[in-house]
């Protein structure tokens, strides 16, 4: 089996030590690290959601193929900053997961390339009120607020953000960005966001032009 398939296994398995290893593995045979997540970690979890819907899988399942997952992106943090393009500050953001939703893996990714690609990024966790991230946004004077969310039930905080910014008489300060697992191109415009993205490095690339 090649690599990409064993980090993919060793998500589907919750092997911790495993997916480190195999992440180490990767920066020592010079395999960028976005495309072992992708291919590798990413499709496992993948796997693991689809099996979790058609309950051959359960929670707990979840659970530890997530935190094999975060043990392999820490192995390549490292690597992802310094293959970022990092020379200036790009700008400002404020980053989190919306209240209600507790899903932290995608948004981490996001919030470490945009810091490897010179953005300054404040991530306020997961489960954060909407206004939360307006009061950290006006303290840090943010350019840009990244609203992530997995859940269908929880995509609806990305509008009442947008809302709220407008009741607040601040909306035109802020350029907002959402993604997440449910989250479209379409829902992105329906919501009068400014940047929608699919995957973390997309969302680097919405960044860069939200700047511009
Ligand atoms: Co949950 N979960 N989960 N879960 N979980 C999903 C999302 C689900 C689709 C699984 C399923 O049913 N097949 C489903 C949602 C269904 C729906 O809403 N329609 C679901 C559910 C139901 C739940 C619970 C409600 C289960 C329960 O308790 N009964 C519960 C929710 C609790 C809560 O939040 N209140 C729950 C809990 C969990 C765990 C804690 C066990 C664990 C999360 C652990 C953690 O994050 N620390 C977990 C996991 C692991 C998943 C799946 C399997 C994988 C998510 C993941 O990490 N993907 C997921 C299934 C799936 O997504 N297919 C699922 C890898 C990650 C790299 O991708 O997060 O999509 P992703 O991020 C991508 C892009 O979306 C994008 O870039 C990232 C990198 O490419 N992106 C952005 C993300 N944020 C962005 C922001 C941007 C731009 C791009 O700009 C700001």
């Amino acid at each position: 089996t090649d690599i990409f398939q064993a980090m993919a296994q060793s998500v589907i398995d919750g092997e911790k030590e495993e997916a480190a290893r195999l992440a180490r593995q990767a920066v020592t045979d010079g395999i960028d690290p976005l495309v072992a997540i992708d291919q590798g970690f990413v499709a496992g979890m993948r796997y693991v959601g689809e099996q979790y819907t058609l309950g051959e899988m359960f929670l707990p399942d979840l659970v530890l193929a997530a935190e094999a997952m975060k043990a392999a992106i820490a192995e390549l943090e490292p690597e992802m900053a310094r293959r970022g393009t990092a020379r200036q500050v790009l700008g400002t953001v404020v980053i989190g997961t919306v209240e209600g939703d507790i899903h932290d893996i995608g948004k981490t990714l996001v919030g470490t390339l945009l810091s490897a690609n010179g953005f300054k990024v404040y991530d306020l966790g997961v489960n954060v009120p909407l206004q939360t991230f307006l009061d950290k946004a006006l303290e840090v004077n943010a350019d840009i607020i990244g609203l992530s969310t997995l859940l269908t039930t929880t995509m609806i905080n990305q509008r009442k953000f947008v809302q709220a910014l407008e009741a607040a008489g601040v909306r035109s300060r802020f350029k907002v960005l959402v993604g997440g697992a449910p989250v479209t191109r379409s829902w992105a415009a329906e919501i009068g966001a400014d940047g929608y993205s699919e995957d973390a490095s997309g969302a680097v690339q919405a960044a860069i032009q939200l700047m511009q």
